[in-house]
């Protein structure tokens, strides 16, 4: 809703109390979950075999940068609107997600990083890969932040378009190559491999809708689609960082008890609990 101000001001964007509220709580709970997740991946990374645990280390840097941010995106967001009568009413201090786009380009290649080491996908392609994928993932990213902080509905529209170019691209990269890679990997390792695939297409394939959700509900960026986009943002980075990492983790602990029960006695492996 638009509230009309005094004078010739232009109205103020007023949130309803449980509009606010809703945004503050979502990303109260996100961060107590990126620091849940961080005491995890560092934790458990014990129970996994050497080769495993740079990969739940890339993970625990991924939500501590993540829980930094949502500390200043709740703070921002506090800022930005402040209780007037019944109603939150635009402070003036604009919002600022800038802070969600830092921390996108900082972490998604991160998590390209983990998912190709985790599932060695083979070292030759794997190298020349990566950085084609965290190419893409920068402009993927770039482009979509014009859009973001513009209140035109065209302009959205064009920027989300661009950037779902080289977003196409990452997500056909991954899944073709998480398939080949699926016929290398022991039995029970194919079966979480195959969730990690559907994890990752549902949580990045949420980004863009939630994007898109003001254009869906229709008003554009009015109340209801500001408080969307933050709501469907946070649901999607607590299932690409902490989701992802949690089934990074278990793919790491299938293998590590397989390459223990593989292992070439010949080559002296250790006795279980000394290593
Ligand atoms: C934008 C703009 C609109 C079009 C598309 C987008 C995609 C964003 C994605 C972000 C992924 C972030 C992750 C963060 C985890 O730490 C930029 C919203 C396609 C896919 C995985």
């Amino acid at each position: 809703a638009l509230a009309q101000s005094a004078g010739n001001e232009a109205p103020r964007l007023t949130l309803s109390y449980g509009q606010f509220g809703l945004v503050y709580q979502m990303f109260s709970i996100t961060i107590a979950t990126m620091g849940a997740g961080f005491l995890f991946f560092v934790l458990a990374q014990q129970n996994l075999a050497p080769r495993y645990r740079p990969a739940m280390v890339v993970s625990a840097i991924v939500v501590a940068v993540a829980c930094y941010h949502y500390f200043r995106i709740f703070n921002s967001w506090n800022e930005s609107y402040r209780l007037v009568g019944e109603v939150y009413q635009a402070t003036g201090v604009p919002f600022n997600d800038a802070y969600r786009y830092a921390d996108w380009i900082l972490t998604v290649p991160l998590l390209l990083v983990e998912a190709v080491a985790v599932l060695a996908l083979a070292s030759n392609i794997a190298s020349g890969m990566i950085w084609r994928l965290a190419l893409a993932a920068f402009v993927m990213i770039a482009t979509g932040y014009p859009g973001e902080i513009s209140s035109d509905t065209g302009t959205r529209l064009l920027w989300g378009t661009i950037s779902t170019i080289p977003f196409i691209y990452i997500v056909y990269t991954l899944f073709v190559e998480l398939g080949r890679s699926l016929e290398r990997q022991p039995a029970r390792v194919q079966v979480l491999t195959r969730n990690l695939r559907l994890l990752l297409f549902a949580s990045w394939g949420f980004y863009p809708i939630a994007y898109l959700l003001p254009l869906l509900l229709g008003g554009g960026l009015n109340a209801s689609g500001i408080v969307a986009v933050q709501v469907g943002y946070s649901l999607a980075d607590i299932l690409a960082k902490v989701g992802f990492g949690v089934l990074i983790y278990f793919i790491a602990l299938e293998k590590t008890a397989h390459d223990r029960a593989t292992a070439d006695p010949a080559l002296g492996t250790p006795a279980l609990g000394t290593d």
